[in-house]
């Protein structure tokens, strides 16, 4: 991490704010803790010296994969994290003043991406590029949600491997994983392929998912309970597979002890689950040095959370395909102008516009919106 960054002066910041509408995806989404049809998406903004910055809070509308949910993160924003803006002279004090604060990262992480945003366009420069990012071509995974039956399934990773995404996720849970698994193997011997179960299997089920080396997967996420390091660490030994940590690595402490244990080959940087960009950096440099890969995690975000993630993915240490799909892998119309397209080869290049380098269609998001918070600071 560029540590200068924090000493950079914020445009003065006027106003901020907080917007909500529901987003309804194509057809819904199914993992071993639950299913959603929509996401009722939360979004923060800031205004500043005619700038304007925005940020996405990927909380569900219930605490089943993290405990926050949308009405918590709003409530965190509004009493306590939106306040501490009278006195964001740069993002170094920004992130002191919020540290204070226990928890809610994904509400912390709305406001830091709105702050990153419009730090970014104050400095007239893509976001990607204030982070020295090495590439600007993203290569795209898609993750799979739990279908009814395998046909489904298969049919489903047969069109988006002839999209040209690079690699196939599919959501395990038990009793809905090995046969899965085979089967798409059987049809697609070298596709790359992993599993995640989110957090659906105990030790007990070593056996069973060490079966699972057969398939060589490039990974199988998040095995194990959501906060769970040193099970991990111990099914790592008696893997093949390379274990990848998601909901296990909610900071950089826990970072560091995973990589310390061994419990993970391989990490899913999340800056919801981690609490912010400047967070997730700090892992992926980790990481880094201890020479474990990452790769970006989607949250089922809009286009304002898809083009943060497309701009994190652009570090060095992101060397694998990570679930930044295109905009039209879940909703029929993005809130973004233009909408996240894939190339044919399988990845998203990251527009050269400041900030997250796309623009928010006002139209459509004012359409959509169904409450608001404004605060004039
Ligand atoms: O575990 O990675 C996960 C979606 C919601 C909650 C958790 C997860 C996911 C996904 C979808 O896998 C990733 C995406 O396409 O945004
Ligand atoms: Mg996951």
């Amino acid at each position: 991490m560029n540590n200068k960054l924090f000493n950079i002066p914020l445009p003065k910041i006027e106003e901020a704010g907080l917007l909500l509408f529901p987003l309804h995806l194509k057809s819904p989404f199914e993992t071993s803790f639950g299913s959603v049809d929509h996401r009722e998406v939360l979004i923060c903004y800031v205004k500043a010296e005619g700038l304007e910055g925005y940020g996405e809070c990927v909380a569900d509308e219930d605490p089943l994969y993290s405990y926050e949910t949308v009405f918590t993160a709003w409530q965190v924003l509004e009493k306590y994290l939106l306040p501490t803006l009278r006195s964001a002279t740069t993002l170094g004090k920004h992130l002191r003043n919020v540290a204070s604060f226990r928890g809610h990262n994904m509400a912390k992480a709305a406001l830091e991406a709105a702050l990153w945003d419009v730090l970014a366009k104050n400095q007239n420069k893509p976001l990607y590029r204030l982070w020295d990012g090495a590439k600007r071509e993203i290569p795209c995974g898609v993750s799979i949600g739990i279908q009814k039956d395998t046909n489904s399934l298969m049919q489903a990773v047969e069109n988006y491997l002839s999209q040209g995404y690079r690699r196939i996720k599919i959501k395990i849970k038990p009793g809905k994983d090995r046969k899965l698994l085979q089967e798409i193997r059987t049809a697609f011997p070298d596709v790359p392929l992993m599993a995640d179960a989110n957090a659906a299997y105990t030790l007990d089920d070593t056996d069973l998912l060490k079966s699972l080396d057969q398939f060589h997967l490039m990974m199988l996420e998040q095995p194990l309970h959501y906060e769970d390091l040193y099970d991990h660490s111990l099914l790592q030994t008696r893997l093949e597979t390379p274990v990848c940590l998601d909901e296990s690595i909610a900071s950089l402490h826990l970072a560091k002890a995973a990589i310390a244990l061994k419990s993970c080959r391989i990490m899913n940087i999340k800056t919801g689950r981690v609490g912010g960009h400047t967070e997730s950096i700090r892992i992926h440099d980790l990481a880094m040095d201890h020479k474990i890969p990452v790769w970006c995690g989607g949250m089922l975000e809009s286009g304002i959370g898809r083009a943060h993630n497309l701009a994190l993915a652009s570090l060095p240490n992101f060397t694998l395909p990570g679930d930044t799909s295109a905009s039209n892998r879940y909703w029929h119309r993005d809130i973004i102008k233009p909408a996240v397209e894939m190339n044919a080869d399988g990845s998203i290049q990251i527009p050269d516009e400041p900030g997250i380098g796309y623009q928010v269609d006002y139209e459509y998001l004012d359409s959509l919106v169904t409450k608001k918070f404004r605060l004039l600071v």
